[in-house]
């Protein structure tokens, strides 16, 4: 495995020269974040990106992430132009040597919580999920604070995705979505670009949104919409994990062994109750998860690719972008270093 840090480029309050102090740091994980989203990249962009990140001793190992423009995701005759913009993105990250790269396909929202800053007993804070508060919320109250994404939208915006989302089902989702991956697998195909879908999270529907990418089977079938070696996984074990009934460790084990897995995240959570749960530190006997069987399967297939800790807790009084402070990432990489370096060296 390759160990990798997100960095959210020069803005990032994290420098690059303190990413390259943790032990073992290999690569960075990063994106273009002021091109709107559905427009090309353009290629001298994506190399300055990486000449500044090779200026450090990194590699610039993943992008996460491409973002797909929401008509693609609902399916609308304009899709085409950004299926078409996409795909030139793709190969202007080729040209720059990217072989990776990260997506997701759930609507309007990326990754939500209910709360960014949750106090824990012993003076950190995290982010939490409760199913409760995130029913009460409304989304275009302009309240619900939701992490810092590579997308977000005007409430205006906002209100009409909401509204047209009304008549898109799963199914639809799955068709748009296959309509996306037959189109834009044969490209990464030809370019050499692994394609790693990131999970629903959380795994479930939010907001009365349909949420496709929640579990093995859905995955599977997800694999098989496109069967080619290009069309494969960011395995995130806390996305998928706050779902009790995916057995995460098993999924690494399952779809590593076909190859299909591109990109790790690792982090754990505590299930707290029915659909909620807190992030907690990557350490195993602090969630729900077990972390050390997870990076053991990974280990057993033999993984080579990219891997980052996930999102950490803001700890020593640490603040910042929720999910991404400094310390708690370094320790869950340091952690995750550990458990790999206990089962790769002999005696
Ligand atoms: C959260 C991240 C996600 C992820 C996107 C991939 O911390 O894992 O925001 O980057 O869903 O497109």
């Amino acid at each position: 495995m390759e160990m990798t840090f997100r960095w959210y480029g020069k803005d990032d309050p994290i420098s690059l020269n303190k990413i390259r102090q943790i032990p073992g740091m290999k690569g960075i994980v990063s994106a273009i974040y002021d091109i709107p989203v559905g427009e090309v990249w353009p290629l001298d962009k994506i190399i300055e990106l990486k000449n500044e990140i090779e200026s450090y001793g990194l590699e610039l190992s993943v992008i996460e992430s491409v973002p797909v423009h929401e008509d693609i995701k609902m399916g609308l005759d304009t899709r085409d132009r950004y299926i078409n913009n996409y795909t030139e993105t793709l190969r202007n990250l080729a040209k720059a040597g990217i072989k990776v790269v990260c997506y997701n396909f759930m609507p309007v929202f990326d990754w939500t919580r209910s709360n960014l800053a949750y106090d824990l007993p012993d003076g950190s804070n995290a982010l939490i999920y409760k199913e409760e508060d995130v029913q009460n919320m409304n989304p275009l109250s302009g309240d619900l604070e939701l992490p810092g994404w590579d997308t977000s939208y005007s409430k205006e915006d906002m209100k009409n995705l909401l509204e047209y989302y009304q008549n898109v089902t799963e199914e639809d989702m799955w068709n748009n979505l296959k309509y996306f991956l037959d189109r834009v697998i044969k490209v990464a195909e030809e370019v050499k670009i692994k394609m790693a879908i990131h999970p629903d999270d959380p795994p479930w529907s939010i907001f009365g949104l349909p949420r496709i990418i929640t579990n093995k089977e859905n995955i599977e079938r997800f694999l098989k919409l496109v069967d080619s070696p290009y069309n494969g996984l960011t395995l995130c074990s806390g996305s998928l994990g706050v779902d009790p009934n995916n057995d995460v460790a098993h999924m690494v084990r399952y779809f590593g062994k076909m190859g299909r897995i591109h990109f790790a995240h690792i982090r754990n959570v505590k299930i707290t109750g029915e659909k909620s749960f807190e992030e907690s530190s990557h350490l195993s006997t602090d969630g729900s998860l077990n972390i050390a069987d997870i990076v053991r399967a990974y280990k057993e297939i033999g993984f080579e690719g990219p891997i980052r800790p996930d999102h950490g807790r803001m700890i020593w009084g640490e603040t910042g972008r929720p999910g991404y402070g400094l310390f708690d990432r370094a320790l869950g990489a340091t952690y995750i270093n550990g458990l790999w370096e206990g089962i790769t060296i002999e005696n």
